[in-house]
């Protein structure tokens, strides 16, 4: 009596096998290939949702992969269990954020459990354990001593009811999220990483990155944004000052009409001493906020220092204005205005009537029109003194040149990227290890001292973070004089805790330093798989963090993940699945339904990993329906019995072999190669089909089907583990599937029984003809001799002469 195939029974089963026998602990094993298989962790928001269901998936299928191309495969699993939602439950429940934050761990790796995931659980970390942060700390305080930190301040969003500062996803149009007040601006003193001194490097070794998309790499390069541009003195008219400008387009020099520096520039503070219009309008723009893409949209707005400047080629006289497009954190702060040729000067000169003097063309005789809008493409110099009729490399060249010479220009490279203010004015982070003294300033607190805990029975209100009333934690002694001191209050940006977990996984038990050798052994991470909504910040900030760990001499690899892929979002009706949307299905419901296998494989079928993938009901059913033939077929093998030995395999049976080294070679190229784990699994049931249709009476056909299923269990163990772990051993074996090898292509099996050889008479060709693979020249050329048509042109004529191509062709020569 053949098994009924039940999913909850079969996947109970396969979990409590890996559980006894500790399938997925893993140790360094030196000489044999490592592969580190990594997917983002999660915050410990809840419940998992249907996009780390797709995530994890797609790890899990590439470490099990793997594992049976003989690979010691690490794959880790943990927390990222810092941040704001925590602070928010706790507010709305009156929980601590510890407490919520744990609970949610508990229910979520169940969840991860119940899915099969093949994860090293002993390795599991949570960044919210002194455990863990404690060496972030330490890190931090290494980087201080190195320079790589300091204090300086920055802008905050300010909300004055509740006395706090706003992250910025908790300023709704400009008001605070729970008091409605109006948010204003505060300067305060915060920590910063020295990214930009990585700037160069975390560039170049993009090009290291060819495992990663294209598209990740390209918004790693603009996010860095380097620069190389020149940075010219402009000498004032009065007095002995100049003003320093830096522009990319040094061709552009005799176009300038005005000069414009940020409203924090030194230059317009001073007019704004003077003036009281100046000094209204640097107060209204340091209000109005300090983000990029609004600059870009803003209105242009700015007014006059009454101050000038000397051209350096022409000695003409040019206006400084302050205006609210120019950024005082780039470059000098200042831009020599060329309204002919850049759209915001050009919008700015036309607002305020200020000159605009073309010198650019797309030809040396006239200069580009520029009624409408600036012209902002190369071309070649016009009206520039001694510096016409040159191209763009040309005019940077020379004028570059003289301008040094005068000692009025340097060339110089600037970044986009800035410093990493890492301070966050909230309670569930982790402390800055910083201690403030009124006699020695802000003192490190001494390694040994480390960690400096987060106390955790603390309930955030939604007020200043509760960290800042713990008297216990705030009030210590400073560890330089003894004198009474109290505690930094602010914790790290959580992005701190994300850009070296994947390190700390290779020796998360160490408590006498940061990673020992296991990290060498491991790193760098074969495979990173996570959304693409971290192709900016935590993916830069994690490469960083390698390259500080390196720099530490605790890892010797330049780059952390190898190869990366990232997955798609998941959509319900053509819309993101998400809570606000309430259009999300619980993947827990589906689980207890159709069992974890069939949502894995569902979400491995619908769709390529790097598109988005549209959640179906229906598609769930087709995934259980092919569970359910695959184990079928596989029941009716077992009750066929053994195959005849020494039966040898007819054309019918050769043909299904054929098929089935084609599937392996197709569906190891699939998961290795090209990722496309969808087409891999239309391949295995193709393959199906075709076992399902051979004639179990031809000549060898049990065999082969014996091979056929044997292979197509191992090839769809990685995506659907729990019925593969069954049916392979109802086929008979001993080891479990996870350590099966991987089938392995017979090229024999490639050749087709039949061949395609043409026909011609006289070179014309003729006829086409399907014969046995061996087939000989004389089989061949009397086949050709046979054919009907070819008959027709031959009648009646006298052959001459028979080529024979073997597995091609025959031509015959008549006359
Ligand atoms: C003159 C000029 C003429 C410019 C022209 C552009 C086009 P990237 O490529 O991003 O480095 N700039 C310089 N400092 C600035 C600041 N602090 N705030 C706003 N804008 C600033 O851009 C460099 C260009 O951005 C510089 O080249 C400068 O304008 C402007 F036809 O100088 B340019
Ligand atoms: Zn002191």
């Amino acid at each position: 009596m053949p098994q009924a195939y039940n999913p909850a029974e079969v996947e109970t089963a396969a979990q409590q096998y890996w559980g006894e026998h500790d399938c997925f602990t893993v140790r360094e094993a030196p000489g044999q290939d490592k592969f580190y298989c990594l997917s983002m962790f999660p915050y410990p928001s809840g419940r998992l949702h249907m996009g780390h269901v797709r995530n994890y998936s797609i790890g899990d299928v590439i470490a099990r992969y793997q594992r049976m191309r003989g690979r010691n495969v690490l794959q880790p699993m943990g927390w990222d269990a810092f941040g704001l939602p925590a602070e928010n439950a706790a507010i709305k429940q009156g929980v601590p954020p510890s407490d919520w934050t744990e609970s949610n761990i508990d229910y979520m790796r169940g969840q991860l459990q119940r899915l099969g995931f093949a994860y090293d659980w002993s390795r599991e970390l949570a960044t919210c354990r002194p455990d863990y942060y404690r060496w972030e700390q330490w890190l931090f305080l290494q980087l201080l001593e190195k320079g790589l930190v300091y204090r300086k301040n920055s802008v905050v969003n300010w909300d004055p009811v509740d006395q706090t500062v706003l992250a910025n996803e908790q300023v709704v149009d400009g008001r605070g999220w729970r008091s409605g007040a109006l948010v204003e601006q505060r300067e305060i003193p915060q920590w910063f990483l020295k990214i930009t001194d990585y700037a160069d490097e975390l560039l170049t070794d993009l090009e290291q990155l060819q495992g990663w998309p294209d598209a990740v790499r390209t918004m790693q390069e603009n996010w860095i944004g380097r620069s190389e541009g020149l940075e010219i003195d402009f000498a004032l008219a009065e007095g002995d000052d100049a003003l320093t400008v830096y522009t990319t387009r040094p061709d552009t020099l005799y176009g300038v009409t005005y000069l414009a520096v940020a409203a924090a520039h030194p230059l317009a503070q001073a007019a704004a001493a003077r003036d009281p219009m100046v000094a209204a309008f640097c107060t209204q723009t340091a209000q109005s906020g300090v983000a990029a893409a609004t600059l870009e949209t803003q209105e242009k707005k700015g007014v006059p220092l009454g101050v000038d400047a000397l051209h350096p080629l022409t000695g003409e006289r040019v206006p400084v204005w302050a205006a609210n497009f120019v950024l005082m954190s780039y470059g000098s702060g200042a831009v020599m205005a060329v309204p002919a040729h850049d759209q915001r000067d050009w919008e700015f000169a036309s607002a305020y009537g200020l000159p605009i003097q073309p010198v650019i063309g797309e030809t040396a005789a006239a200069p580009a029109d520029i009624s409408e809008a600036a012209y902002t493409a190369h071309g070649l110099t016009y009206n520039s003194g001694d510096f016409n009729g040159l191209d763009f490399e040309q005019a940077c060249e020379q004028i570059g040149s003289t301008l040094e010479a005068q000692q009025q220009g340097r060339r110089r490279t600037n970044y986009r990227l800035r410093d990493w203010g890492v301070s966050r004015q909230r309670y569930w982070g982790c402390p800055i290890p910083i201690i403030y003294c009124q006699g020695c300033g802000a003192v490190p607190v001494p390694e040994a001292q480390l960690p400096v805990q987060l106390p955790t029975g603390l309930t955030p209100d939604g007020a200043a973070s509760p960290l800042t009333r713990a008297e216990d934690f705030v009030n210590t002694e400073c560890p330089k004089c003894g004198a009474a001191a109290r505690r930094e209050t602010d914790t790290f940006d959580t992005f701190f805790e994300s850009s070296w977990y994947f390190a700390r996984y290779c020796c998360p038990d160490l408590d006498t330093g940061m990673l020992d050798e296991r990290a060498r052994y491991w790193l760098p991470v074969d495979q990173y798989v996570g959304g693409v909504e971290h192709a900016v910040l935590h993916l830069l900030y994690a490469r960083f963090f390698n390259k500080l760990m390196r720099d530490q001499g605790l890892i010797s690899n330049d780059e952390p993940f190898v190869r990366l892929l990232t997955q798609g979002m998941v959509l319900k009706d053509g819309a993101k699945m998400s809570k606000s949307k309430g259009n999300t299905v619980d993947p827990q419901a589906m689980i207890e339904t159709s069992g974890a296998d069939a949502v894995r494989l569902f979400m491995m079928f619908a769709a390529p990993p790097e598109q988005s993938l549209e959640w179906s009901d229906a598609g769930i059913d087709g995934a259980s329906r092919f569970l359910k033939r695959l184990w079928a077929q596989v029941q009716q093998q077992i009750e066929s019995g053994a195959a005849p030995a020494d039966q040898a395999p007819g054309a019918e049976a050769r043909e299904l072999r054929k098929k089935l080294h084609e599937t392996i070679a197709k569906v190891s190229d699939d998961i290795e190669r090209r990722y496309t784990f969808n087409t891999a699994i239309a391949a295995c049931m193709e393959l199906l089909n075709a076992i399902a249709k051979l004639d179990t009476a031809a000549p060898g056909a049990q065999a082969t089907v014996a091979e056929s299923l044997d292979a197509l269990v191992r090839m769809l163990a990685p995506i659907v583990p729990h019925i593969c772990h069954s049916l392979w051993q109802q086929l008979g074996h001993a080891e479990p599937v996870i350590d099966a090898a991987w089938p392995v292509v017979d090229e024999a099996a490639l050749v087709s029984a039949n061949m395609q050889i043409v026909v011609q008479v006289n070179g014309k060709l003729r006829a086409r003809l399907e014969l046995p693979a061996d087939a000989d020249r004389e089989a061949m050329a009397a086949a050709a001799l046979a054919d009907d048509n070819v008959q027709k042109f031959i009648d009646g004529k006298t052959l001459r002469k028979q080529i024979v191509v073997p597995g091609k062709l025959v031509n015959l020569v008549v006359a």
